[in-house]
């Protein structure tokens, strides 16, 4: 069975016009990846902006680098004719002579809050709500999700810097001020997503390490019992060859009980790189257990939107707000911009092949 995905008729919902330049002498090529939550009566985007300086001459290529002392984003120029460095992916610059892994990035990211009444109109508000603040966030902080649990928001982001990647934590009760909680999964790591609840006593999260000896980067699972200390690490699910997440695959929506056990919505992507979104099933009182998982997406890239941007052909959702049946989905398309589409739970469940 295939789950019809119903996407609004304002997508996309944000674009890069929507938002004005934080820094002077840059441009905001994406408003993506957004953590959704709800508070007060709206719905809250927390979008993943990405800013670019723009470079006077199209020989030089200008990386932003955030100095934690300073508080001053920096900018390094590299010159695009330099053997040493290889712009060939538009969101990295990789050096050729040191192996894997990209030694700048092209853009710095940080978190800005988009409002909306119905969840479809937003209003991106003037200034940064997270920015980044120490030496591991140097590169930008990334691909915010949000938990609540009772009247507290923790949101979770990449903390991106020369000496890994990993995920920090800061939480909030308002949106306004928010207490650092540091990092809770050290480099590599992506894609953590703490579950809402505790389930036999403990708080779950999903992990994504980018493993480097052994292994590929799969989804893994731990268990807390303060959110900030993990531990039990067990893997969760792997890539599977042929398939559409046979590349990469990692957690995506924030997971959420149905009748059925817990459903994830996560993203997966080929080895060239086409982000789609699917869905595993988890057991409601043992979420290290998979029950089921999509054999197709349940969204791929195929609107104009999503197939067309600064990285095309991706969608990739960070939250969802579920409503009775209903799973309105928000992504980030073509790491450009924020849509949203609503899915049916009951479809979702029945399109999955059970174990
Ligand atoms: C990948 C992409 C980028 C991101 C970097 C660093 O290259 O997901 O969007 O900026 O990793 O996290």
């Amino acid at each position: 069975m295939n789950v019809k995905a119903y996407r609004y008729e304002e997508n996309p919902l944000i674009t890069p016009a929507d938002v004005k330049p934080y820094h002077e002498g840059f441009e905001v090529i994406g408003a993506f990846n957004a953590g959704v939550a709800r508070c007060g009566g709206e719905v809250l985007l927390l979008l993943r902006v990405a800013e670019r300086p723009v470079s006077p001459d199209p020989g030089i290529v200008l990386a932003p680098v955030y100095n934690p002392v300073t508080k001053a984003v920096n900018l390094v120029e590299l010159r695009r004719d330099d053997p040493q460095y290889d712009f060939s992916d538009p969101r990295v610059v990789r050096d050729v002579t040191d192996g894997a892994g990209f030694k700048y990035l092209t853009s710095l990211s940080y978190i800005r809050i988009a409002r909306s009444q119905d969840g479809r109109r937003f209003t991106v508000d003037d200034r940064p709500a997270v920015y980044p603040s120490g030496p591991l966030e140097t590169f930008g902080i990334e691909d915010p999700r949000v938990t609540q649990i009772g009247d507290t928001y923790y949101v979770y982001f990449s903390a991106v810097s020369p000496v890994g990647i990993g995920e920090s934590m800061v939480s909030t009760k308002d949106f306004r001020s928010f207490a650092f909680h540091g990092m809770i999964f050290g480099p590599d790591n992506k894609d953590v997503l703490i579950f809402p609840e505790k389930v036999n006593g403990k708080y779950y999260a999903l992990h994504r390490p980018t493993v480097m000896s052994s292994g590929k980067p799969e989804i893994w699972i731990a268990e807390s019992e303060n959110l900030l200390h993990w531990g039990n690490h067990k893997h969760l699910a792997g890539l599977r060859e042929g398939m559409w997440d046979s590349g990469r695959i990692g957690g995506g929506a924030v997971p959420f009980r149905t009748e059925k056990g817990w459903l994830e919505l996560y993203h997966g992507a080929t080895r060239e790189h086409r982000y789609c979104m699917g869905a595993l099933l988890l057991d409601p009182d043992d979420p290290s257990k998979v029950i089921a998982r999509s054999p197709r997406p349940i969204l791929e890239p195929e609107a104009e939107y999503e197939t067309n941007g600064f990285f095309g052909g991706v969608v990739f959702s960070c939250g969802a707000l579920v409503d009775g049946d209903t799973v309105k989905m928000y992504y980030g398309a073509a790491d450009s911009s924020m849509a949203c589409a609503e899915l049916s739970v009951r479809e979702i469940l029945e399109s999955l092949e059970y174990f």
